[in-house]
């Protein structure tokens, strides 16, 4: 695949990065085993470095099994931190798994439950502990299980003061221990919960705001989760970046109505993704390009690298399309005819102004056929 085009060739750079959880996914679903041998974290560091990404992300239990000891904890550490150095990686982000184990099966920091609560939280802080040892700049929360089946157990004002309490108590350990990180939160509508609380961005947004510190918590948006919901992921990443809080980002596809799919970044949706591909690299977001998706059920221990490729490859060339919409004189020409338009200073002719062709048509089919190569 290298060997097509250097100009796309990943490096360190262009701020790939992968969860070891995407390419170490075995494929399992809830009617199938897994399909592939677990991925040695140590493996994934040296492939991903080889293949030009240039960091890694985790959650706490990715590298760490639960239940570790501190001498268990202290040898994976440290094998892990060496190789991080010798493939020259970094992990600009770590995140916490408060839904694999069957303690979280009514939530975690939204539990009915007080016990679990405090335990959820104090895990949280010591991913939060984790990923400052790893020179991680972003932690990444995503409550996959704050959520519900059954209303009658659980009012959603309660779980809403249990997850302001929560998400407080973590800007209170990073504050108090002065480490260099901000919180980025994941929304998402539901899977593996019937509904997920906050489940959408801009809902996420909104919460943010009623917290202690919220200049310290910002999002996590993924494109698969916005479009579970029905919406449109360049509207969602770009209000959070116009909003200042576009800490992180979850790049992968999914087709809408469907199961989370964690598709392989842009693999579905070319025109919606060359869009948020526009919005990053024009609207300065500064933050490593980050994939969360899965390699499909078929795939074998070779296929997942051709997934990461493709992740990548895909990336770099809807950027350089991006390059050529900007350079494109016909797209440009209606862009700037618009603006013109726009800038009319003349008396206001309701009738004239609603009779005014806006060129979209034209404009949309520049935009499939730059897509498409054809220009
Ligand atoms: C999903 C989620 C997860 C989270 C991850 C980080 O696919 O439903 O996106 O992959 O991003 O667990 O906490
Ligand atoms: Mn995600
Ligand atoms: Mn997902």
């Amino acid at each position: 695949m290298a060997s097509q085009s250097d100009k796309f060739q990943p490096t360190k750079a262009d701020h790939f990065t992968f969860g070891l959880w995407t390419v170490g996914n075995q494929g399992r679903d809830p009617f199938g085993d897994a399909v592939r041998a677990p991925l040695s974290p140590l493996v994934t560091v040296e492939q991903l470095s080889k293949l030009g990404a240039y960091g890694v992300t985790l959650h706490d239990n990715d590298l760490i099994p639960l239940g570790a000891s501190d001498s268990e904890r202290e040898k994976i550490l440290r094998d892990f931190k060496k190789a991080l150095s010798d493939y020259d990686l970094r992990v600009p982000m770590v995140t916490v798994n408060l839904f694999y184990h069957p303690v979280f099966k009514d939530g975690a920091f939204t539990s009915s439950m007080a016990p679990i609560r405090r335990y959820a939280i104090d895990k949280a802080k010591k991913a939060i502990d984790l990923g400052q040892e790893l020179g991680a700049e972003t932690f990444v929360l995503w409550g996959g299980r704050e959520g519900s089946e059954v209303d009658a157990a659980r009012d959603p004002r309660d779980a809403m003061k249990h997850y302001r309490q929560g998400v407080n108590e973590l800007t209170e350990h990073i504050l108090k221990n002065r480490y260099p990180m901000r919180i980025a939160m994941e929304a998402k509508p539901n899977e593996p919960r019937s509904d997920i609380y906050l489940a959408t961005t801009g809902a996420m947004l909104a919460f943010i705001a009623t917290l202690d510190h919220p200049e310290m918590v910002g999002v996590n948006p993924e494109i698969a989760h916005e479009k579970m919901a029905g919406l449109n992921p360049y509207h969602s990443i770009g209000q959070a970046l116009e909003a200042g809080k576009l800490f992180h980002i979850d790049l992968n596809d999914q087709k809408p109505g469907r199961y989370d799919q964690d598709l392989r970044f842009a693999s579905d949706d070319l025109k919606g993704s060359f869009y948020v591909v526009k919005m990053l690299e024009d609207g300065g977001y500064q933050g490593p390009r980050h994939f969360d998706a899965h390699p499909y059920r078929s795939e074998n221990a070779e296929g997942v690298w051709d997934f990461a490729r493709g992740c990548m490859r895909t990336y770099l060339v809807l950027k350089d399309k991006v390059h050529k919409f900007a350079q494109d004189a016909e797209i440009q020409g209606i862009l700037s005819e618009l603006k013109t338009w726009s800038e009319r200073e003349d008396a206001f002719d309701r009738d004239a102004w609603g009779a005014v062709g806006y060129q979209y048509e034209k404009l949309d089919q520049l935009v499939v056929e730059l897509l498409l190569g054809a220009r």
